[in-house]
């Protein structure tokens, strides 16, 4: 069993530089591997922390497209916006690279060319989709169709969003062209293959010995079982596009390297680029490539595959004809999704709230907890603006802020800020003095284990019996009744503000370091350390600063400011109209059944701000449906309106309620909305054409 490592390489998943970041990125897999990093310095380990933008494949060329610009504009702009949004949210990466530096394109060459000369990779034949219309092989994300095991309709050419499933863009049922919305045809391609199936045996003993030696995630073997009972396949990791980097092989340079083929290696090439910065070259082989270093590879649950079969297969491939071997993930602790106020992310809907963003209402801190205690570390979690508010107020503020404001500012008001003689202990004080002893194991072993929620709850758990000690032991009386126990308690309490520094600083670095600088000690946290928490090393008589207002809790006013910015659309990417969507036939739009309807009864669904639910007649039947019109329509003022509604659109459940239909409106870039309406009266159930 092997659990002294040396170094600890941490990378968490490089974001597509095709969009801002939003909250259930942070959620997925940064927030984690940032609590992980900072825990990890603050045992006084030697951590590499790695991340990057991902900016190749179709993701970024179809943001082109959309945007009618071209991929490098679109890299320039988001790759800098979030490498800032993560600096803003406290993010403690050492490197924070790009895949389109040249070091990256060369380090994707060279892993190809070593797999080519080698002749682990296959050239092949194969048939491919192909559209007519736009002229083009429909790589990945071009292509869209059901998914084969899922039965989802929006699957994409390489993977279904839906149930994670890497696919063959062949087995897509009814595909459809992404640009033109025409059926592809079957077209003969050559590309290179990467023979996973070769790897099986091996990729199961791996999982298997790592998840023996450092407990893998349930979810995240489950996924790995259900690839290995399909069996792997041989995959294609070459593509026909413009951009990416450029297969190094001769006659094939018109054809680029499939962007997972290159984007996992983009943390190699990260390291690389920290090293060269740090004036030592070489230095990122002592993380990638030595036995002593410990691999933890943080990721959200789509990404799955890529990290626990693809990647270490790579590597495997690598390691097998190189004396530089490279270390596999000792652990791929991956998320599940976080909903925004009951609903997946959307980038398409318009659905969320990217982090940049929310900083502006509130202080990242604020963010990192409310994210923590919420963790979709085993199922997909929920993340409400109410609830948000709750657990600052009742639980940042009251309980950790509430404790360690009291104690400075008591010391400040009666000892002029001089911690108080220790004295002598008593069963109270032992008692607490057991629970601080204990905490920062405890919580290091749940954080170890990748726990961080429940880690946080054991460190909130502290602050509790900090707060309830310092409610028993009633200074505000002792003080005058028996100075001596007066003292004794604010001599432990402020040791005990020391300790809660120190252990929540991986989940709020920002607020520890407010608290650190009340204390006024002149160490650093990491001076000290993690498992310094458990001891008393504040002497008696050693001035603290003036006291502060840690936290400040969430007014009701805020939450409706970001309330009404959400529903404002002020979230939108700049831009005047909106781009136009692909083409249509005839054909597509008469699959939409129209229809005048009248609203006969509309009431707010409570609980939501934005929606109202209305029942609609339509000829002879009647329909409820669920409307976010509740910022521009009174519901009274519905009642007796004629509208066109989709008919024939799948129902669906908002907040509970079953929605049959849809009622149109237009609405414009910063979110006024009208419905539209018809000229004259005319009988309901008509249809609109
Ligand atoms: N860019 C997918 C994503 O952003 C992809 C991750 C790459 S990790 C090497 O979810
Ligand atoms: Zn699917």
């Amino acid at each position: 069993m092997k659990s002294n490592f040396e170094r600890i390489l941490i990378t968490a998943a490089l974001p597509y530089a095709n969009g801002f970041l939003h909250l259930g990125h942070l959620a997925g897999a940064y927030l984690p591997a940032d609590i992980y990093a900072r825990y990890q310095r603050l045992k006084k380990r030697n951590v590499l922390f790695l991340c990057g933008s991902d900016e190749h494949g179709v993701a970024i060329t179809v943001s082109a497209e959309k945007e009618k610009t071209t991929p490098v504009k679109i890299i320039d702009r988001y790759h800098p916006a979030n490498k800032t949004t993560f600096e803003e949210f406290g993010m403690s990466f050492d490197n924070y690279s790009r895949t389109s530096l040249p070091l990256h394109h060369e380090n994707a060459k060279e892993f190809f060319k070593e797999f080519h000369h080698h002749h682990i990779l296959i050239d092949k034949k194969e048939q491919q989709l192909y559209c007519l219309k736009d002229k083009m092989f429909l790589a990945d994300r071009y292509v869209e169709g059901t998914c084969p095991k899922c039965k989802s309709a929006q699957a994409r050419g390489d993977q279904c969003e839906n149930c994670g499933t890497w696919l063959d863009q062949t087995e897509l049922i009814e595909p459809k062209c992404k640009l033109c919305g025409s059926t592809p045809v079957v077209k003969e391609t050559t590309h290179w293959y990467f023979p996973l199936g070769r790897y099986q045996e091996r990729l199961e003993k791996y999982i298997d010995e790592r998840n023996k030696r450092d407990g893998w995630k349930e979810n995240v073997l489950r996924y790995c079982e259900g690839w290995f009972k399909d069996g792997l396949k041989d995959r294609a990791v070459t593509r026909d596009l413009d951009w990416g980097v450029r297969v190094p092989v001769k006659g094939y340079e018109d054809k680029v390297i499939y962007v997972w083929f290159d984007a996992v290696l983009g943390y190699i090439s990260s390291a690389k680029e920290w090293a060269a910065n740090i004036g030592r070259p070489e230095e990122w082989r002592t993380y990638w490539q030595n036995n002593d270093s410990k691999y933890v590879a943080f990721i959200g649950k789509d990404n799955v595959v890529f990290h626990c079969i693809v990647f270490p297969a790579m590597l495997m491939a690598w390691n097998d004809s190189n004396p530089d071997n490279f270390v596999l993930p000792e652990n791929v602790p991956a998320n599940e999704f976080l909903n925004f106020e009951g609903q997946k992310f959307s980038k398409s809907r318009g659905w969320g709230i990217d982090v940049q963003d929310f900083l502006k209402f509130f202080p990242a801190d604020m963010l990192r907890y409310a994210l923590a205690v919420n963790l979709p570390e085993t199922r997909d979690s929920d993340f409400y603006l109410k609830d948000f508010q709750a657990r600052i107020n009742n639980e940042l503020a009251d309980i950790a802020g509430n404790f360690i404001n009291r104690t400075i500012a008591f010391i400040d008001k009666n000892y002029d800020g001089k911690v108080p003689d220790k004295g002598e202990f008593h069963k109270l004080d032992e008692e607490i003095i057991e629970i601080v002893k204990k905490a920062p194991a405890a919580i290091g072993s749940l954080f170890e284990h990748y726990s961080f929620r429940e880690g946080l709850m054991e460190t909130m758990n502290l602050s509790r019996a900090a707060n309830k000690y310092f409610n028993d032991s009633e200074p505000w009386k002792t003080l005058k009744t028996d100075p001596k126990r007066c003292s004794t308690t604010l001599y432990i309490a402020v040791q005990l503000v020391r300790s809660l520094a120190i252990l929540l600083e991986p989940v709020v670095p920002g607020t520890s370091k407010r608290i650190w600088s009340l204390l006024n000690l002149d160490t650093t946290m990491k001076d000290e350390g993690w498992d310094s928490a458990s001891e008393f090393r504040i002497e008696e008589g050693h001035k603290l600063s003036k006291p502060e207002i840690l936290i400040n809790k969430i007014e009701d006013k805020k939450i409706d400011e970001i309330l009404k910015f959400l529903e404002g659309g002020n979230n939108k990417t700049e831009g005047q109209m909106p781009p136009l969507k692909p083409v249509i036939t005839i054909n597509d739009f008469q699959k939409i059944d129209l229809r005048v309807g009248r609203i006969i009864e509309a009431e707010k669904v409570p609980k939501s701000t934005k929606l109202v639910k209305l029942q609609v007649e339509i000829g002879n039947e009647k329909r409820q449906v669920v409307a976010g019109i509740a910022h521009h329509y009174k519901p009274e003022d519905l009642t007796g309106k004629l509208v066109v509604i989709v008919a024939n659109l799948q129902p669906a459940k908002l907040m509970g309620y079953e929605s049959q239909g849809m009622i149109l409106a237009a609405s414009t870039e910063t979110g006024e909305l009208t419905l539209v309406g018809l000229q004259s009266d005319i009988s309901t159930g008509s249809a609109v054409k």
